[in-house]
């Protein structure tokens, strides 16, 4: 548990209420799209921040200096060579909140927490950042389930993917295996992720090569197939974000653009209560809303959350209705037996 010391943050944006009807699509389609939910102002700041870095004003902690003229001759449409460079350096950056205070205040931004919270919470702990810059030509990423990457459990992931460029079908947005949510996670012949005993289900595929672009050699291509009469793109403004749950398959396809970026920052979160040796454990995740009876990390440039609000007041929570059986039926009382017990008042 977190202990803090400092005054309750002030909430520096507009809290975002999902309504069920929203919370129902996300478990039906696997998927939501949240529109306009970060700010387009600090979209530009992050836009800004990706410039910093395909032009190399910014060193990367972690990511060795480009050779010398890679940024040469910028002018609008930039040169091949750098492209391929970038796409090469940077196809996918990660884990930069652990670095770089934009990063972690992105991950920790009170809005995508507001439903996340509503998704997967009440406890919502923040684990991993990915920035994908996805330069014109580059490629996409193949059929591939995220909790098969980052395995929790009970299993409670959900990536919420924020676009900082428009992303549509030339450029590569994100497509989703509707129906494919329901599916167990398919593990690879080692059993890499190693938390998905392979007994459970006496027929799971053993899949090698998810994420794979080549569709004869991904492993999951016959699990996204199974699901392709409702196959879904999501085209995003800058500013969506994309919630996406552990399970789905999902992919996106190259970017087929001469001169647009799609870049894309990706948070991935689970419920705080749920128990992981991923990426450091749950100690090395920071706690973003709620509370949890688990290790967790304080954010390392001190973006408010929940593991930098102060305790709350230990007043107790109300007691919670309990299940008890009365007549083949299933009923919800308050746990005052004496005042609510079906077989004293039901006669
Ligand atoms: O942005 C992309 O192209 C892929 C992102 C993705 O698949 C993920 O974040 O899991």
């Amino acid at each position: 548990m977190a202990g803090a010391t400092a005054a309750l943050a002030p909430r520096t944006h507009e809290r975002y209420r999902v309504s069920v009807e929203e919370y129902v699509r996300f478990r039906a389609q696997g998927f939501l799209v949240v529109r306009d939910l970060v700010p387009s102002a600090e979209v530009d700041e992050l836009r800004a921040h990706t410039d910093d870095i395909i032009h190399q004003r910014l060193e990367l902690p972690g990511v060795p200096p480009a050779p010398v003229g890679a940024a040469a001759g910028h002018s609008g449409i930039l040169d091949p060579a750098l492209l391929g460079e970038i796409e090469r350096r940077y196809v996918r950056i990660h884990m930069l909140h652990r670095r770089l205070e934009i990063h972690e205040r992105f991950l920790l931004h009170p809005r995508i927490l507001d439903v996340l919270e509503a998704l997967i919470g009440p406890d919502v702990m923040a684990m991993q950042t990915m920035l994908f810059l996805k330069p014109p030509g580059s490629d996409g990423q193949g059929y591939h389930q995220d909790s098969y990457y980052i395995p929790t459990l009970p299993d409670s992931l959900c990536g919420a993917w924020l676009a900082i460029d428009r992303a549509d079908l030339d450029n590569g947005c994100m497509h989703f295996a509707v129906g494919s949510q329901h599916e167990p996670i398919y593990p690879d012949a080692g059993n890499r992720s190693g938390h998905y005993p392979l007994g459970e289900l006496q027929d799971l595929a053993i899949i090698d090569h998810a994420s794979d672009t080549d569709e004869s050699r991904n492993g999951l291509t016959p699990i996204a197939r199974r699901h392709e009469a409702s196959w879904v793109a999501a085209p995003a403004e800058p500013g969506d974000v994309v919630f996406f749950g552990g399970h789905v398959v999902h992919w996106s396809y190259a970017n087929r653009t001469r001169d647009r970026f799609r870049r894309a920052f990706v948070g991935h979160y689970a419920n705080a209560r749920s128990f992981t040796q991923w990426g450091g454990g749950n100690g090395a995740h920071i706690l973003a809303r709620g509370r949890t009876h688990l290790a967790c990390a304080r954010p390392a440039f001190g973006t408010p959350c929940a593991a930098t609000d102060p305790e709350p007041p230990s007043a107790g929570a109300p007691p919670a209705p309990t299940m008890m059986a009365a007549g083949g039926m299933m009923r919800t009382t308050a746990t005052d037996p004496e005042r609510l017990d079906p077989a004293k008042h039901d006669e």
